[in-house]
């Protein structure tokens, strides 16, 4: 049996633990290249300049190699050669800096060991309530997250619940162990606050202007930053889903988060904002509020109000993290404020870690629809849990691996990333190589076929949010809705209706504005459309989603197929094909129930004549 001391992961190339006395990055950077190179005839010299911070230089002598970096930029030298020799690529060339500043991991784990929405066990670092975590292990999961390139990670649920206010308080110096282990790995800490925590000590408020309140979190920065002197920052979610926020005060969020941030800015912390806000108590039977409005209404007033250790943290579509979305307007709206991207590697919506669904390709997607030069921070919803594969599913681990390069350089192509992840884990022959990419590739495209097509959101059971209910989230209070009655499904987003492409600059709104523009992946997502509407390859509506959902199911059969002639190392190949038999019966599920609500609602019939049952 496998564990996770036999190097998971795409940690398989490197041959010894880090003992626990390498302190910094540039020491680990040494030990990782002796190591490696033991036995090789190559040595590399390492050339530290301070001012280069993440950055590195590598080139070849006539010995070995030379890696010229600062403090961080000598391990990311180091992991950028070993994996170019793991990989039989050649060495990157010229200097290399990352994309974005801070790539952060956020992990909803909560102080009693669950996770939210985490399908991979249970939490890494917590357990009955307090820090408690394995050094071994968590010097690995550094180690990992290092040669990934991520350099921030909150540890704690940006639902502030139970103990977890005692993270900045009573159980401080057990975090500032924490951050120790992870400092070697260039990884800097953070944690999520609420906002409300003075009234916990006899202030009778959580008003951002008020004196004791201001001086309160003053006190407790200070405190911080004497124990981790490297927090890279807080995170908060606030008047978000029942959170406590600004707004009980009558304050703006620019209030709000500018007092935190007065806070910070003496030790050089961010304050990362995220701007998840909508009414989570609507009336379905009001048709004027539309949820993918609101992140856009509440902050895009506010830019240039915020300070500039604030980092306003920004789902990447406007509802949260479905099959499908268009890039939030959000994005287009704030020039003057400091932005971050927000995407979800645990997959809430997406098969739970049991379905596949690898993320690269709508990254880039994402990366290219960026208004240029707006967004300087990437933060992702870890995938990580206690399992031994810290994963679920051993592939969900090409998610993390990747989306750690698409931190650092989003143009890297998604196929190339998948290719190279799947290549330091598992090194099978060229065919099967080619064969796990190409699954990997295609998972997300076949996932969105059997369960959501066209950009129809929210058909997931609810509150769980794997598996089918068609109008499980329909008359829920959320803001949920698609509306689908005899004739039509689909909400009419566009200026004649609920006004949403109003909030996109001129150029994107035109290309959602139309239905001849719209392109048929987010056709449901912008209008509302009649079931025999001829879509441009001139089938009608209920045909494509009675086709999709057909072949979604076809094409997990394929993938099944093709899992089961792959020569994957044990435990994974037995996890993965357990995992892809769950997944077959969850696409049987979804392509029958939402075949069988089209279908009993419209009376179509299906032109092929395939089963539908009524
Ligand atoms: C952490 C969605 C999820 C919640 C999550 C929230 C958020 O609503 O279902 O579990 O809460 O997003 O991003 O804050």
């Amino acid at each position: 049996m496998s564990t996770w001391k036999d190097r998971l992961a795409w940690l398989r190339a490197l041959p010894l633990p880090i003992p626990a006395e390498a302190d910094m990055p540039s020491a680990v950077a040494e030990i990782e290249a002796a190591s490696y190179f033991g036995g090789k005839p190559e040595s590399v010299i390492f050339q530290k300049e301070a001012s280069l911070g993440e950055a590195y230089e590598i080139t070849k002598t006539a010995s070995g190699y030379t890696i010229r970096g600062g403090e961080t930029g000598l391990l990311y030298g180091v992991y950028a050669l070993i994996f170019a020799m793991e990989t039989h690529e050649p060495f990157p060339r010229g200097l290399h800096k990352p994309c974005y500043a801070l790539r952060m991991l956020n992990c909803w784990d909560n102080m009693s060991g669950d996770i939210e929405r985490g399908y991979a066990g249970r939490s890494l670092w917590f357990e009955g309530g307090r820090l408690s975590w394995e050094a071994d292990r968590i010097r690995e999961l550094g180690r990992m997250l290092g040669w990934a390139g991520i350099n921030a990670l909150c540890v704690n649920n940006v639902n502030v619940r139970g103990e977890a206010h005692r993270l900045i308080e009573e159980d401080l110096g057990e975090l500032a162990r924490l951050a120790e282990a992870l400092r070697p790995f260039g990884v800097r800490l953070m944690a999520s606050i609420d906002i409300s925590q003075p009234m916990l000590h006899g202030i009778p408020t959580a008003d951002p202007l008020d004196g004791r309140v201001i001086d309160w979190w003053r006190e407790r920065a200070e405190a911080v930053y004497r124990a981790i002197p490297d927090l890279a920052g807080f995170v908060v979610k606030a008047d978000s889903e029942h959170r406590p926020g600004p707004f009980t005060y009558g304050r703006t969020h620019a209030e709000g988060a500018n007092m935190l941030a007065r806070a910070l800015k003496p030790f050089g912390g961010a304050l990362v904002w995220r701007a998840f806000v909508y009414n989570c108590q609507q009336d379905w039977r009001d048709t004027a509020t539309d949820r993918p409005k609101a992140a856009y209404e509440t902050y895009a007033p506010l830019d240039g109000q915020f300070d500039d250790n604030v980092i306003l943290q920004v789902k990447y579509g406007p509802f949260d993290f479905q099959v499908r979305e268009p890039l939030s307007p959000t994005f287009y709206a704030m020039p003057r404020t400091q932005l971050a991207l927000e995407v979800q590697l645990a997959q809430e919506y997406t098969g739970h870690q049991i379905d596949l669904y690898a993320m690269n390709p709508l990254w880039r997607e994402i990366g290219r629809a960026l208004p240029e030069g707006r967004v300087r921070h990437v933060a992702a919803v870890s995938n990580l849990g206690r399992d031994e594969n810290y994963f679920g599913h051993p592939f969900a681990a090409a998610n993390l691996f990747g989306f750690g390069k698409f931190a650092w350089d989003p143009e890297t192509d998604p196929e190339d990333t998948l290719r190279r992840w799947a290549r330091l884990t598992y090194r099978l022959p060229g065919p099967q190589e080619d064969a796990l990419v190409r699954l990997l590739a295609g998972s997300r495209g076949v996932y969105e076929k059997y369960t959501a097509p066209l950009g129809l959101c929210w058909m997931v059971q609810p509150h769980v949010h794997y598996g089918p209910s068609p109008e499980g989230y329909e008359y829920d209070a959320w803001g949920t809705y698609h509306r689908a009655d005899r004739y039509a499904v689909g909400i009419d987003r566009t200026a004649a209706g609920t006004g949403y492409t109003l909030q996109y600059p001129p150029e994107v709104r035109a290309r959602y504005e139309t239905l001849e523009s719209c392109p048929d992946e987010l056709k449901l997502f912008f209008h509302r459309l009649r079931y025999d509407y001829r879509m441009a390859d001139g089938r009608t509506l209920i045909q494509r989603i009675y086709d999709d959902h057909f072949e979604g199911y076809e094409e997990v059969e394929d993938m099944a197929a093709a899992l089961r002639g792959l020569d994957l190392p044990e435990p994974d190949r037995s996890v993965a094909l357990e995992r892809m038999d769950r997944q077959l019966r969850n696409a049987r599920e979804w392509r029958d129930v939402v075949n069988t609500f089209f279908h009993r609602l419209s009376g179509a019939a299906d032109e092929k004549g395939r089963k539908i049952y009524d």
